[in-house]
């Protein structure tokens, strides 16, 4: 008797967390990131029962190194992380891919950001692939991100190389029907690490050695790529060869049906190194070939390169004859457009039966302008700082960072000057602050102080840059969903572990003022900081208060009410000072009255109102 197959609807995270599991991985390590996140959630809500060890990494780069240390002690490893989190992974990354030496396999996610959806910039993890000789897939679609990932295990045992998967945010996010397959049970999850110093010592007499093998080796899986399963060949008519990956292909599946066109479409699922020889071979039988793929010309330059080099006589469009645009994600529409300037086709015929773009469907929708949550400590804390620089006559520099506090740069706060990076805040403070004679106050969260924003805190330290730096200390990592930071003690499957005291940390590095104060006193927070500001000094001030989120998720959980705030309208005078300078959401105005009002749907209690109010006006319910 047949077995029933188990098929269930998963976003592509989920099915990528799936394939991990059912491929057996002993080690998985991850920071969070959006589109990433989820996959490491995925693994932590289900990997334990599998005995697997699964952590939430203090950043990629350690991420990367666990995964590494594992795969060289023989075990199936993994790690994940939004296409930033490359960057920060990059220089064991390189090396990696150079030495190789993958006992047990080692594949990782990372998922690019088309658009920004969530993102300061748009990167093409193919081209880091390319540039770092490391092995790149990209899947379409659910199904094929779990299968790929157990496909690219045995691939790495095989070649012993890191395998990259490609994903971008709509496929990461998406659902899609998975056929799901069996997690094995293993005995154990323990391996061994085997000396080998001309494998894992990566000197350079090695990598010299190195190299011309890693080449040897990619000239070998380019012959496997020619042939691989991964890269589809759909033959339609001789009127036009499409080329794409990803989701583009998808996207391009939907365009030709909806133009009821049967061109002929190259899928690439192997997309590093890729398949040059099956590529030349299409060229040279098709007189016009279109690229579709998302980020960069990925693609485009190699198909390129390929009919130069071989003087073969076909137009190929792409972002380049602005074809395809140079941004942001592609769509059913865009592609319908792009193939009927290349095939000169009627332009009615692509205005109909596709869907609205994002754009087109923004344009109709409300504007809701990201903003602190009601009740966000990050918010009295930047309110208290613009107070003790008020008193004094100052316009400090707020260098920001990367994390929910980045939304103090919206008005009426102001007060975030810079953003780059994940631990840049603290980086451009000690530039600022030696370059200039201004009052320097970066701020930084939790997470992403422990993250990347140690090193350059001693870098102030030991350059003898002066500045007060702010650390929002919401006690979790709420931006990518509240993921454990180091002060929690909980691993990623929940279980207690070590604490590492923030305070403890700058005082160790010896830093003399390091003060923690509740934001929810604003008073003492506001004085702190201009103590602080006074002394001319090297400072940290720890702004601790839990997330306001997740309190009113925790009172709610409980069952528990939440003290709410009310306006006293006898005692509002209209005066405005609540919206127009601390702006909690929940307060609104009321133009006919002339009176603050608190909507108390969104209202959490934290009772800072009352002290912003010069008349007193907010009353505890
Ligand atoms: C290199 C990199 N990795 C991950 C992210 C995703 N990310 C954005 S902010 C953030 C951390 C936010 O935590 P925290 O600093 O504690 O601030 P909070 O959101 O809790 O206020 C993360 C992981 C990123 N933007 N860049
Ligand atoms: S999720 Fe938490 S930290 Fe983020 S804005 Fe809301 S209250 Fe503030
Ligand atoms: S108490 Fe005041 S500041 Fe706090 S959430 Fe309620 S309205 Fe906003």
């Amino acid at each position: 008797m047949s077995k029933e197959k188990t098929v269930m609807l998963l976003s592509g995270n989920e099915a990528f967390a799936r394939g991990v599991l059912e491929a057996g991985v002993d080690v998985a390590a991850a920071y969070p990131g959006t589109p990433s996140t989820e996959i490491m959630e995925t693994i932590a809500r289900f990997g334990k029962e599998t005995g697997m060890h699964a952590e939430w990494s203090i950043n990629e780069k350690v991420a990367f190194e666990v995964a590494l240390g594992a795969s060289w002690s023989g075990l199936r490893s993994f790690t994940a992380a939004k296409h930033v989190g490359l960057n920060v992974a990059a220089d064991p990354f390189f090396t990696a891919t150079l030495f190789g030496g993958m006992k047990g396999g080692f594949v990782m996610v990372i998922a690019d950001d088309p658009s920004f959806h969530s993102s300061q910039n748009e990167q093409d993890t193919r081209m880091y692939a390319l540039a770092a000789h490391a092995i790149c897939m990209e899947p379409s679609t659910p199904q094929e991100a779990l299968d790929m990932i157990k496909f690219a295990y045995d691939f790495s045992e095989k070649w012993e190389s890191l395998v990259v998967l490609r994903s971008t945010t709509r496929l990461s996010h998406s659902r899609g029907p998975v056929e799901l397959g069996a997690i094995p049970k293993k005995e154990s999850h323990k391996g061994e690490f085997i000396k080998n110093p001309a494998q894992f010592v990566c000197l350079p007499a090695n990598a010299r050695r190195t190299k011309p093998l890693l080449m040897e080796k990619l000239e070998k899986i380019k012959e496997y790529s020619n042939t691989s399963e991964w890269n589809v060949l759909e033959k339609g008519d001789k009127s036009l060869l499409i080329i794409a990956s990803g989701v583009s292909y998808e996207y391009v599946k939907d365009a030709i049906q909806e133009l009821n066109l049967k061109p002929t479409v190259y899928k690439i699922g192997f997309s590093n190194p890729l398949p040059e020889g099956k590529i030349i071979e299409l060229l040279k039988e098709y007189p016009k070939c279109l690229i579709v793929e998302e980020v960069e010309p990925y693609l485009e330059l190699s198909v390129k390169a390929l009919a130069a080099e071989n003087n073969i006589q076909v137009q190929i469009f792409g972002r380049k004859e602005k074809v395809i645009p140079i941004s942001n994600e592609l769509n059913p529409k865009i592609v319908k457009q792009a193939i009927t300037r290349v095939l000169n086709l009627k332009k009615a015929e692509t205005e109909e039966g596709s869907l609205p773009t994002n754009a087109e469907i923004n344009e109709k929708l409300p504007n809701r302008p990201p903003e602190l949550c009601a009740g966000c400590p990050h918010r009295a804390t930047f309110f208290a700082i613009k107070q003790a620089a008020k008193k004094r006559k100052l316009d400090p520099i707020m260098p920001g960072d990367i994390g929910c506090y980045t939304l103090g740069f919206m008005p009426p706060l102001s007060a975030v000057d810079t953003t780059v990076a994940m631990g840049a805040s603290i980086g451009i403070a000690n530039g600022i602050a030696q370059a200039t004679n201004q009052v320097v106050i970066p701020v930084i969260g939790d997470s992403t102080f422990f993250h990347t924003g140690i090193p350059a805190l001693i870098n102030a330290i030991v350059n003898n840059a002066k500045f007060v730096c702010v650390i929002m200390d919401n006690q979790l990592t709420a931006m990518t969903g509240g993921q454990p930071t180091p002060e929690l003690g909980k691993t990623a499957f929940g279980e207690p572990a070590g604490v590492v005291s923030l305070e403890q940390v700058c005082k160790g590095l010896g830093i003399k003022n390091v003060e923690v104060v509740d934001p929810y006193d604003l008073e003492k927070t506001t004085e702190i900081i201009g103590k602080a500001i006074d002394s001319g000094e090297l400072s940290v001030v720890i702004a601790r208060r839990e997330c306001a989120l997740e309190y009113t998720r925790q009172v709610k959980r409980a069952k528990q009410k939440l003290d709410t705030y009310f306006v006293d309208e006898d005692l509002c005078t209209g005066c405005r000072i609540c919206v127009r300078t601390f702006a909690c959401p929940a307060i609104t105005f009321d133009y006919d009255k002339k009176k603050a009002h608190i909507d108390e749907s969104m209202c959490m209690g934290c009772g800072v109102c009352r002290i912003v109010c010069p008349y007193d006006a907010f009353i505890k319910r």
